[in-house]
């Protein structure tokens, strides 16, 4: 497995929020907890290639978001945030060296934070930063690489479909109890976190081990209670640049995943 992720910029503390944070973003605290967090993908068994940052885009390290991976092939996004459409560029180098890459048009926006992939199947959350056609071109591409794509209606507030859910292995998803509408993800084998706990329903989890959000015991029992091994991390500076753990990473070479 390869992750490809990227440095924490020194603009970081303007990435885009929904509310200012307040005390701000510690650029430095960051890094740090961004340094733990690519030893917990190594721990993981990812082989890590590191990007660099560019000042112009304070929310370059959450990576995700510019590219879904399915069946070796990388679509990359047009995300919904204009001021992030630009960070596509440097995912787009990094992965054409890897993988065969598509991409996406105007009017289309997909955030790869929307997309949530189980086997052959690709769960697209319509937030306000993915929209139709977004979700049609998703579907376009993979479509006839034999993935069925189906969309999920998030509620206000949600910025994307993996804030509250994300792959937990073997088919399974973690996801917070009560958000999404009952039947959202068909027949796939839920495990809940309790709704208070909703933040760390974002988990990486490859191969029977789980990186979570540290702070979340009942989600934390919850993963452990379905077989995995948690190891959990500090990740205040991300979630006050509304990131989660997910966000930070794009695997290649998972069963499931991004
Ligand atoms: C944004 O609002 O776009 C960033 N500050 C946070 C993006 C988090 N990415 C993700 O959930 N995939």
């Amino acid at each position: 497995m390869r992750a490809l992720v990227r440095e924490i910029a020194g603009s970081f503390a303007d990435a885009v929020t929904a509310v200012r944070p307040d005390p701000p973003i510690d650029v430095a605290r960051a890094r740090q907890q961004h340094a733990a967090y690519v030893a917990g993908l190594e721990w993981l068994g990812a082989t890590v290639t590191m990007l660099e940052a560019d000042e112009r885009f304070p929310d370059g390290c959450f990576v995700e978001d510019c590219a879904v991976i399915a069946g070796g092939v990388a679509l990359l996004t047009r995300p919904g945030a204009p001021s992030r459409q630009g960070e596509v560029a440097v995912a787009a180098a990094a992965l054409q060296r890897l993988l065969e890459c598509v991409a996406m048009a105007a009017p289309a926006t997909l955030d790869g934070g929307d997309c949530l992939r189980i086997g052959r199947r690709i769960f697209v959350g319509r937030s306000a930063r993915s929209n139709a056609a977004g979700a049609a071109r998703l579907a376009e591409v993979f479509g006839p690489l034999g993935y069925r794509v189906t969309e999920v209606a998030l509620p206000a507030g949600v910025l994307h479909l993996k804030c509250v859910c994300s792959p937990l292995g073997d088919g399974r998803v973690l996801v917070a109890d009560g958000v999404l509408a009952p039947g959202s993800l068909g027949d796939v084998a839920l495990v809940t976190v309790p709704p208070d706990e909703a933040y760390a329903a974002n988990c990486v989890a490859v191969g029977g081990r789980a990186l979570m959000a540290a702070g979340y015991p009942r989600a934390r029992a919850a993963v452990e209670a379905a077989g995995l091994e948690v190891r959990t991390l500090e990740v205040s500076e991300t979630r006050k640049a509304d990131g989660a753990l997910t966000c930070m990473s794009l695997l290649l070479g998972t069963p499931d995943g991004q």
